[in-house]
């Protein structure tokens, strides 16, 4: 008996929480709301070895996160968001790893271009970014099809990074501006931005990394000059409402400071 009160008890607080974190986001969003949000998933492994998940499905908590917290940035009124899937660097990691995460990636793009409920309810325009031949011809087929197929959508941006670095990034738009650039002409900043994979986005207001690492890991460094960076301690799967309201209070807090260095 006691038992069955403890755990309603425990309920009650639980949806009291809920209702209050959904309260202060409702206030938060009468304020400045970022343009732009990327996200740094670290911790997936960690996470499913606190948990004794095994490999098959060490990603699904992490991919059930993300559809959450990416919904609530919608709702809120955030247009871009950007999520680093795996680098270059990823790539080096244990094959039969790596194969987990592409087979999620297949699956995940399969069930968006069948069931469009998400994309539709948000009107969500899909880009993959970087060097898309990394995920092998079919997965690269697919995800040209959903780029195509949401490519008149321009409610909300969901930015996918694949096969990305920063520095590879660069290199690419640095080659990519001399070869366009005409002759006796000198290259200005502006010509390599236009050719950076991620010119198609605003650069992001806020950069968040999970898991309570500091490091930006060859991600955006060219983007995140003037962004926001906040590095809860969470595991990626764990990372909650409570740490997106912490990053919306700190961006409205130092709002007029962004304000000022994004114009300069
Ligand atoms: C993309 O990656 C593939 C495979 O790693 C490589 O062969 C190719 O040169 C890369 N493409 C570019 C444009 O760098
Ligand atoms: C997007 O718009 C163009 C031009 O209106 C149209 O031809 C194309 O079929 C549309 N694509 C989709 C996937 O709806
Ligand atoms: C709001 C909006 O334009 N949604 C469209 C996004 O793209 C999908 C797939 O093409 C359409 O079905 C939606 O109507």
């Amino acid at each position: 008996m006691t038992s069955h009160i403890k755990f309603q008890v425990k309920q009650l607080i639980r949806i009291s929480y809920d209702f209050l974190l959904r309260c202060i986001f409702h206030i938060l969003s009468v304020g400045p709301i970022p343009t732009h949000i990327a996200f740094i998933m670290d911790g997936n492994r960690r996470y499913a070895r606190k948990n004794n998940i095994g490999l098959k499905d060490r990603y699904r908590p992490g991919f059930l996160a993300l559809m959450s917290r990416v919904k609530h940035c919608y709702e809120l009124g955030v247009k871009y968001i950007t999520i680093f899937a795996f680098s270059l660097d990823n790539l080096r990691r244990q094959p039969e790893e790596i194969q987990r995460l592409m087979e999620l990636l297949r699956e995940k793009i399969e069930v968006f271009l069948e069931n469009d409920g998400f994309i539709k309810k948000y009107g969500v325009r899909l880009y993959f970014v970087g060097n898309l031949t990394v995920l092998g011809e079919d997965i690269h087929a697919a995800a040209n099809r959903l780029m195509e197929e949401t490519a008149n959508n321009t409610t909300t941006y969901l930015l996918v990074c694949v096969g990305y670095t920063s520095t590879y990034e660069m290199v690419h738009a640095f080659e990519e501006s001399i070869h366009l650039g005409k002759e006796n002409r000198i290259i200005e900043l502006e010509d390599i931005e236009k050719q950076m994979y991620m010119s198609i986005a605003p650069k992001p207001d806020i950069l968040i990394r999970s898991s309570g690492e500091t490091r930006l890991s060859n991600f955006l460094l060219w983007q995140t000059e003037f962004s926001l960076l906040y590095c809860p301690s969470a595991l990626w799967p764990e990372l909650g409402l409570w740490h997106m309201v912490w990053a919306l209070l700190n961006y409205q807090r130092h709002y007029a400071y962004f304000q000022k260095k994004m114009k300069n």
